[in-house]
């Protein structure tokens, strides 16, 4: 009935372990809050005790804890919080399941949403359209029995991995063997223990953990088995596919800002890692108003005039675009004036050097060797400009 079965508030209930809050109808035709009893189920993220363990939500340890989205610039914090879907969240089990009571499965969270017949007949359009969220669970069950005698879950696109008319293609996901393909057979066999698709399974390998239903042309089509029981036009038994969303139980509530274009200004405006590409030979100083102090440093003497400049007028908004002229600007002057000193100075060391050397050459011979020959230093002093001429 509409408007009972939802979440509902009263201090006043007495709530067991497995009991929840939730609108139901009461004698006289109106719609009470009252304690709702639970089948216990995998824990998601959803404010209840699901598992009825007396621990609400004990999966998801991080919720309300500080988390952040982004990086650089684009970084914004949150916190974890259950995603809006309450259902999501990860796989209940694994494998093949043997009699799971249908009540576990909608109290994970599914929703039947396809059943037919062994003997009877479906499209396979019709059938994915209805089954369209992201998990599915697969089984199959005499009519009418409370329990699935076989049921495995999956994500919805490992499951329709279509594996065509191989004879022995399966498809491994969550410690189940699948196959599918709308025109010749779909089912599952417990993993590593082989098919024999002809064209359903008809191996007997672990026979009890294999379920095939027969396809063709795009069509569920009679048949074949729920375990070891063959079923070929058998109305008696029912196919069944369950659904529910996928995704995380639990998400971060922020989001990263958008990045934008990088801009001449040590910041990594458009969060990829790298500060400032494009302007590696530039000068790049941060935008903030503050920073005019640093741009006279950076500019020097050219800056001095820039920083009379943009204090008469608005800081907050003159200051960055003159701070990007004059990060265009400066560096040529600087890069000039930086040019021009080295090669004086290089050429200067140029001259000086070889003077010295040649001297100090010069010298030592003098000294250690002839002490008398007093004569030689006149001359020596001779070749010493002639090779300094020849080095200039
Ligand atoms: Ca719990
Ligand atoms: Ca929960
Ligand atoms: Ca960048
Ligand atoms: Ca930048």
């Amino acid at each position: 009935m509409p408007g009972t079965g939802e979440r509902c508030e009263d201090e006043a209930l007495e709530l067991d372990l497995c009991q929840v809050p939730r609108t139901a109808c009461d004698a006289e035709g109106g719609i009470v809050c009252a304690a709702t009893d639970i089948e216990p189920g995998h824990e998601f993220c959803n404010g209840e005790d699901d598992d009825c363990d007396g621990s609400t939500d004990e999966e998801y340890p991080d919720l309300g804890e500080a988390c952040a989205d982004g990086e650089g610039v684009c970084r914004v914090e949150g916190t974890y919080e259950c995603s809006p879907d309450g259902r999501a969240g990860g796989l209940q089990f694994a494998g093949i399941r043997q009699n799971l009571p249908e009540a576990e499965v909608v109290g994970g969270g599914f929703e039947l949403c396809w059943s037919g017949l062994y003997g009877g007949n479906d499209a396979m359009g019709g059938i994915l359209e209805a089954c369209n969220e992201g998990v599915l669970l697969l089984g199959c069950r005499p009519l009418n029995n409370p329990n699935l005698t076989l049921a495995a879950m999956g994500e919805r696109a490992e499951i329709l991995t279509d594996l065509g008319r191989e004879r022995a293609a399966v498809h491994n996901h969550n410690g189940v063997d699948w196959y599918y393909s709308p025109s010749y057979s779909w089912g599952f066999v417990a993993q590593g223990t082989g098919v024999t698709r002809n064209s359903c399974d008809t191996s007997r390998v672990q026979s009890e953990l294999r379920m095939c239903w027969h396809s063709s042309n795009n069509r569920i089509t009679s048949g074949y088995r729920c375990g070891n029981t063959f079923l070929n036009g058998n109305n008696g038994w029912q196919r069944l596919i369950y659904h529910r969303p996928d995704g995380p139980g639990m998400i971060c509530t922020a989001e990263a800002d958008a990045p934008g274009e990088d801009a001449c200004n040590a910041l990594d405006d458009d969060c990829d890692g790298t500060v400032d590409e494009g302007f590696e030979d530039q000068m790049c100083v941060p935008p903030e108003p503050d920073a005019d102090a640093g741009v006279v440093e950076d500019d020097a003497g050219i800056g001095e005039e820039d920083a009379d400049v943009p204090p008469p007028e608005e800081d907050a908004e003159v200051p960055p675009p003159v701070e990007e002229d004059d990060a265009e600007v400066p560096p040529p002057v600087e890069e000039e004036d930086a040019a021009v000193p080295p090669p004086v100075e290089e050429e200067d060391a140029a001259v000086p050097l070889p003077v010295e050397e040649e001297d100090a050459a010069v010298p030592p011979p003098v000294e250690e060797e002839d002490v008398g020959v007093v004569a030689n230093p006149v001359p020596a002093p001779d070749p010493a400009p002639e090779e300094a001429d020849r080095g200039e």
